[in-house]
Parts: C-alpha cells; structure tokens; sequence
C-alpha cells in the first residue's frame, strides 16, 4: 500500500490521541510530545500505518496473533455468533453453544490430565483466578493454612493487583506498595544476566533450590503454590538452562503444593507444542492462558484446571464466590474456537517445531556474531538477542539499562519491523504462520537494525 492510498489524518489523529487517550505502560507525557504511531490494518505478518507504511510485525501484535492478522475466517464466525448470540452470562445455571464447544476443544487439546477451563478476559484476570481459586482449593481440602504463593523476580503474571503481586517487577511493586501480604519471590533462571561463574546447567540446579529453600523458610503447611512462566516472555525471552526444570519437578514431585505454569505466552503452539508445559513436560496443576487463544482478534482467557484441583474446587461441593460478566462471552468463545479450527486444520502447531522454527533459529542466532550481540537465543518461535557493549563478557553491560534498547527498538521500527525492547535485549515473536520468504527479511531487518543501532552507539562513544 502506497502512502497516497491510505489517507488517514495522522496528525489530527495524534492530537486527538493526546487530548484523550491513556496508553498502557507509557510515559504519556513524553508520548504525547514524539506522537503515536497509528496502525491502521494487518494482514497475515504485515502491519499498516497511516502513513502507507508497511512494518513486518515481528511481536504478533503482543505476543498473541497466533495465526497471523486478517483472518476472514475468525470475523465470519464473531458475525454468525453475534447475529445469533451477541451476549448471555454463564451464571444462574446457564450455557451457550460457544462456551460448551470451546471447553470440550480446550480439554481436547489440552494435556490429557486437564479437562475443565474457568473463563475470563485476559491473562490478568486470569492470574486473579488462580490467586483466589488455589486458596480456596486448599480450604476445602481442610488446609486453610496454605496461603502464600510463590513466584519469581522478573515473572510477569499481568497488571491487575493479583497479577502484579504474583509477577516479580519491582517497577511495577514500587508503584502502588505491591505484592499484597501472602507472596514470595525466588530468583529465576536467567543464566546470561544472573549465571556469575557458573556453567548453565550448575546454574539451573542452583536457582531451581531456590524454590526448596523458600519452601523450608515458609513452611511447606504454609504453602499454596509456585506460579512460573515455561519461559519468561515479557521477562526477556529467558530459556531456563537444560537442568532447571526437571530440578523443579523433582523439587514439586516431593513437596504437597500446586503447581501454576503461566501459558499465557507458551501456549498455544509458541514453543512448538500446544503448550510450554508439553515442551517441558510439566504437569501443572493450573494454567492461566490467554493470547493465542483467540490469536488476540477478540479478548478471552481462562485457566485450565486439572483432575486433581477440580476434586477440591468441584467434588467437594459448595460455591466459589468467583466470576466475570463476560465469563465464556459468547462472540469471543466463538473466535477462540475458530482459531483453534485454523490451528489444527493447517497444522500451525507441527508447522513451528519441525519447520518455520528451525529454519529461523538457525537464522536468528547466527545473529549472536554480530559485534553488538552477546548472546543470540530462541526456542519455537520466540527469540531474544542481549546487546552488549562488549563481547564475550557476560558483566560488561550499558550505562543506563535500556536506552540502547530503546534506541534499536525505534531504528527497527524505522527499518520496517517491530522488535520489542526489555531492557537492552531485543525480542522477537513473530505469527506463527511466518513463511521462508518472510523469516529471511526478518532477520534482514534485524541484521540492519543492529548494524544501524552499532553505528549510532560508535558516534555516541559507547560502543
Ligand atoms: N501472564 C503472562 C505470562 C503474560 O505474558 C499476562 C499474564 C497478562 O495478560 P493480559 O492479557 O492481562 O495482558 C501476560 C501479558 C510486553 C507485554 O510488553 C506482555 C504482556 C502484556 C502486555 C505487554 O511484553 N503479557
């Protein structure tokens, strides 16, 4: 599309943004002074803004669009569904056809031990469930003692006050006096940043006892669950070493509390499985997810329970005082079931681990030899690259944390493609119905990006 044929008012759009609008996790003064970029169509890997430009949209929107963008096929069924359905509840004894169909495909596709979904709106509402469902699954195992969740620095569970407790930001604790009381935190497994000496598989045994220790401190009675992503996304794309998560398992095998795996970025074919918990072969007892459920074309999320935590929450009898208005909504059951049907009927899942995947590992982390690039990682269709000032010392990092980050981030998008930015590390995770043909002008981009970004910073002096 050419700038002349899109002809959206930029300008006046961004005036009316800064009167009106408040962004998420933004600076809104600052924002308002630069103006929004303002998107304004997608179409499979490909953004469109107002301007007539075209950005390979290397984030999937926000880690969500599983099956690319434009999917025709996901809007005719939010239509039928609406024309049909637009809204009922599912309190008070009440269903609909949607809802009924999208928790039999969940059970279907979820692992064989998980048959039952609790609905909600997003992967925040969804981490409030769990925070309320895990304890009252306790009281009515008559162990009201079990209270306290653990989870780990630098997890991200959401915004909401559940959701920012269980995650380990200390930004976004310092604002609004979070955790709230009955949270721990343990460290995570992020070797490059946190490994010192050690090799990453002594790291990732080390930093698993972690969550030994926290238990032991609190108080195994005293315990409710530990609450982890597969991997970190919004994190930094942190793979844990080989070794952490069969040390955890070992460690939660032994010891009598749930165990939360956050699927809200893992699930739904990310890492080449239907969800993160299969690529680890976890067991959860829980998973919040969301995103990729709908591929992000309307808002649904939910936590999928397994056998053992529906005896508590279920076969023990009673209510749980818990529940959202657009719990199993109707339109959004329905677009989530279609992007179920687009997964399965082209075989997206299969798709990233024996083909789009490797071919763009392989690809992506020849970038670790770029000059600027201290470590190069992926795993399915989900990568990061640390920058640092010099290669080959994992110590040596930026003077103020991020603003190299921030800087290729901005040259990225300049060069046609959004890269997300945390901290000084470069992320990407692409739809998964990312072609050959695009993978190579992916890493094209990223490999101008960084030599562009190595540029400015040799200007600068810093580098
Ligand atoms: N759990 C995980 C693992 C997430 O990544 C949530 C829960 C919360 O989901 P909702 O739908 O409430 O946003 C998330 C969300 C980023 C970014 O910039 C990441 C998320 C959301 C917004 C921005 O990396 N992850």
């Amino acid at each position: 599309m050419t700038a002349a044929s899109n002809v959206y008012p930029t300008a006046a759009l961004q005036a009316a943004d800064a009167a009106h609008h408040i962004h998420p996790f933004t600076d809104t003064k600052a924002l308002n002074a630069e103006g929004t970029r303002i998107i304004t169509h997608a179409d499979g890997v490909w953004l469109t803004d107002s301007e007539g430009n075209r950005i390979l949209d290397g984030m999937a929107g926000l880690w969500c669009v599983q099956v690319g963008h434009g999917r025709q096929e996901i809007a005719d069924a939010v239509h039928k569904q609406m024309s049909e359905l637009s809204y009922y509840n599912t309190f008070f004894k009440t269903t609909h056809p949607p809802a009924v169909a999208l928790s039999e495909k969940l059970a279907e596709i979820a692992p064989p031990h998980m048959n039952r979904v609790f609905y909600c709106s997003s992967g925040s509402e969804a981490n409030d469930t769990v925070f309320r469902m895990v304890r009252y699954y306790w009281d009515q195992m008559g162990q009201p003692d079990k209270k306290v969740i653990i989870g780990r620095w630098n997890g991200y569970h959401g915004s909401t006050l559940a959701g920012t407790s269980l995650g380990g930001m200390k930004g976004m604790h310092e604002q609004g006096d979070l955790p709230v009381p009955g949270v721990r935190h343990i460290d995570q497994p992020y070797w490059y940043g946190e490994g010192e000496d050690m090799s990453p598989e002594e790291f990732g045994i080390h930093v698993a006892r972690k969550l030994e220790a926290a238990i032991d401190e609190i108080g195994e009675d005293k315990v409710a669950a530990f609450i982890a992503e597969p991997i970190q996304g919004a994190g930094g794309v942190i793979i844990p070493p080989e070794t952490y998560w069969p040390e955890i398992k070992r460690i939660l095998s032994e010891r009598n509390i749930l165990f939360v795996a956050d699927e809200v970025i893992c699930g739904f074919g990310r890492l080449g499985r239907w969800f993160g918990s299969d690529y680890y072969d976890l067991e959860p007892d829980l998973m919040p997810i969301a995103k990729g459920l709908s591929s992000g074309y309307l808002p649904i999320g939910g936590v999928l329970v397994s056998d053992k935590v529906a005896e508590g929450l279920i076969d023990k009898g009673g209510e749980f005082y818990h529940g959202y208005t657009y719990s199993g909504h109707p339109a959004c059951a329905a677009a989530a079931l279609a992007n179920l049907e687009i997964m399965q009927r082209e075989n997206i899942v299969d798709y990233v681990a024996t083909d789009i995947g490797p071919y763009l590992k392989e690809r992506w982390t020849a970038l670790g030899e770029h000059p600027l690039v201290g470590e190069a990682r992926m795993a399915g269709l989900v990568g990061a690259l640390e920058l640092v000032p010099e290669k080959g010392n994992r110590k040596n990092v930026f003077a103020d944390t991020g603003t190299v980050g921030t800087l290729c981030r901005d040259i990225s998008f300049q060069n046609g493609m959004v890269m997300r930015a945390v901290r000084d590390s470069m992320i990407i995770s692409p739809p998964l119905v990312l072609s050959h043909d695009e993978a190579d002008q992916l890493v094209a981009i990223a490999h101008k990006t960084l030599d562009d970004t190595y540029a400015e910073l040799k200007r600068q002096g810093k580098v």
